[in-house]
């Protein structure tokens, strides 16, 4: 399984509760980028704990960003933890909708209820759980909180061989734009689902957008709409200098 999440949600808490001193930590290959993987015994099942590190979405102007998504859509682990700071949902929220577009096995790890509740926030996690489509299990990962239940979570999704969560459904006019893109995308080769490949597309996402239009310049050419705009970089955030000069990615790219 894997940790992912905001930075400062309690991956890290989660991932020491879970696998104590049992713990391996590293670089990504060919990156800066730390990795820290442990193992821990629940129940019959010897479980690999990969804590990925903290991001904000799925774009690629981090290496980190860059790590998260490709080590979801390449390696497919077992089961996505998707850690939230229950105080800052609409936030964290975020980064659960684009890694719900990456159609892994989701369960939600809602932390730091303890915070959430000092400040009035009452979250009906059962309603959410439905909203997303991936159970929903409250934690306190500082006091151990819920972490069994995560665990019997995680062990069941795999268990009863549970489908994929789906990514969320936009308005017609994008779902039709969505549907046309992933018609054209069917060719290509690629370890990410059609659908994100298209939403990537339409967002102007570089890395994609390089990787399919160079070996598949059809894709552009065959659309019956002119839909992908170069999307600026978000105020702020210009591409980092790590990005631009890191080593070939580890995996093949879109
Ligand atoms: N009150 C409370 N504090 C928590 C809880 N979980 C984690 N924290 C605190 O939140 C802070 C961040 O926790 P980390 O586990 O380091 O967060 P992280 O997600 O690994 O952060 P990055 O590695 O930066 O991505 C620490 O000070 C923890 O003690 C919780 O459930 N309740
Ligand atoms: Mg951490």
């Amino acid at each position: 399984m894997a940790l992912a999440g905001n930075a400062n949600v309690g991956k890290s808490v989660i991932f020491n509760e879970l696998t104590g001193l049992h713990q391996h930590v590293g670089n990504w290959p060919g990156k800066t980028v730390e990795r820290a993987e442990g193992t821990l015994v629940f129940g019959d099942y010897t479980v690999d704990v990969l804590d990925l590190p903290g991001i904000y979405s799925l774009s690629t102007y981090s290496l980190e960003e860059l790590v998260s998504r490709e080590y979801i859509a390449v390696e497919h682990p077992d089961v996505l933890v998707n850690v939230l700071d229950a105080s800052a949902l609409e936030r964290n929220l975020f980064l659960t909708v684009q890694l719900l577009e990456l159609e892994p096995h989701m369960v939600v790890a809602l932390n730091q209820v303890d915070i959430a509740e000092a400040r009035g926030i009452e979250i009906d996690f059962g309603r959410l759980g439905e909203l997303l489509g991936a159970p929903v299990i409250p934690t306190v990962a500082v006091k151990g909180f819920g972490l069994q239940e995560l665990m019997g979570q995680v062990v069941e999704t795999v268990e009863r061989d549970a489908p994929t969560s789906s990514p969320l459904v936009f308005g017609p006019e994008v779902e039709g734009v969505i549907g046309d893109l992933t018609g054209e995308l069917e060719r290509v080769e690629s370890p990410y689902p059609g659908r994100w490949l298209a939403i990537k597309l339409i967002e102007g996402d570089e890395e994609t957008t390089d990787v399919i239009y160079s070996k598949y310049p059809r894709v552009r050419g065959g659309s019956r709409r002119t839909w992908v705009y170069p999307a600026p970089p978000p105020p702020g955030r210009g591409r980092s200098p790590q990005r631009s000069s890191r080593p070939g990615p580890a995996y093949p790219g879109p």
